[in-house]
């Protein structure tokens, strides 16, 4: 039988190149996020390529009613979740401390800490019916430093290493497998969402450098995966070359 991965977060960058990598190898996804005709089209696009069951759900992690009626309410064939991607998350601003935007703060908050643990709630008690499961939590390098400007960011992010060490210790009873990775600049949606759509901006962040792709992640969220049932990598940090964490990065000119 399929194994099921339900990723949030796949209408873009490494949501969606983690729902292709696991298509590609057979697994039956459970994909969400809020922009809809994204997600029918990544259903249909995948569905036919792979001959996979796709199962669309659009809703957005900082409703917690939402989260939970989706996820509870899940037929019976897709309760089986082998494996859980806590991606959806975004940055807004890049402001100093004394002049962000408080509403932006609250949706990263919002987001990146309660829609991860709402999710994940949700998510458990089907993994602990069937004693098994395996939890990726996407972090970031800017939850291991913090670097200018990231305030409420960075918080968010540190709160999801917390969040990932908490969970590893209290599911060990239950034989769940909890994998935090924490990528440096990796090049997709993710610097337009936090720019509010300026392009110069967002561009600036790459240049000068190779980031990491989308896929790159999903690679070694693969990999992870695929480990024997009794190996479990706990906590991973993956930057381009020229990049040592949020706050060096070596650009050409
Ligand atoms: P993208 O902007 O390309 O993708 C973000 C995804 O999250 C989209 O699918 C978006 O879907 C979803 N999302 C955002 N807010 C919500 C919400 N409230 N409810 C449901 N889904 C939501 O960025 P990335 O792929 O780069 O980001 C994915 C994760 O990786 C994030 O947690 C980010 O913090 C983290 N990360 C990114 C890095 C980078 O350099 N790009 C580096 C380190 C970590 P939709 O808008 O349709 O809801
Ligand atoms: C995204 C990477 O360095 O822009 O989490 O915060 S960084």
């Amino acid at each position: 039988m399929n194994k099921i991965v339900l990723i949030t977060g796949t209408t873009s960058g490494i949501g969606k190149a983690c729902a292709e990598k696991f298509a590609a190898a057979k697994y039956n996804l459970i994909i969400t996020g809020r922009r809809k005709e994204r997600l029918d089209k990544l259903s249909d696009d995948l569905e036919t390529q792979h001959g996979i069951h796709v199962l669309s759900l659009c809703f957005d992690v900082q409703n917690k009613e939402a989260v939970f009626s989706n996820i509870t309410n899940l037929p019976t064939e897709w309760q089986g979740i082998d494996i859980l991607v806590n991606n959806a998350g975004l940055a807004l601003g890049r402001d100093n401390f004394d002049t962000a935007d408080l509403q932006d703060w609250e949706t990263m908050i919002d987001t990146n800490v309660k829609g991860l643990l709402y999710v994940t709630r949700a998510v458990l008690s089907f993994m602990i019916n069937r004693k098994q499961g395996h939890i990726f939590n996407i972090g970031s390098v800017a939850g291991k430093d913090v670097y200018e400007k990231g305030n409420a960011y960075c918080g968010s992010k540190f709160a999801v290493d917390a969040l990932s060490k908490g969970m590893r210790i209290d599911l060990l009873p239950h034989n769940i497998k909890v994998t935090a990775v924490h990528p440096g600049a990796v090049e997709t949606e993710f610097s337009i969402v936090r720019f509010k759509g300026d392009q110069d901006k967002a561009d600036a962040t790459y240049k000068g450098m190779v980031p990491l792709t989308g896929s790159d992640i999903a690679d070694i969220i693969f990999y992870c995966a695929t480990l024997p049932p009794h190996v479990c990598i706990n906590d991973l940090v993956v930057t381009p070359t020229q990049q040592a964490n949020g706050i060096y990065i070596h650009k050409n000119n």
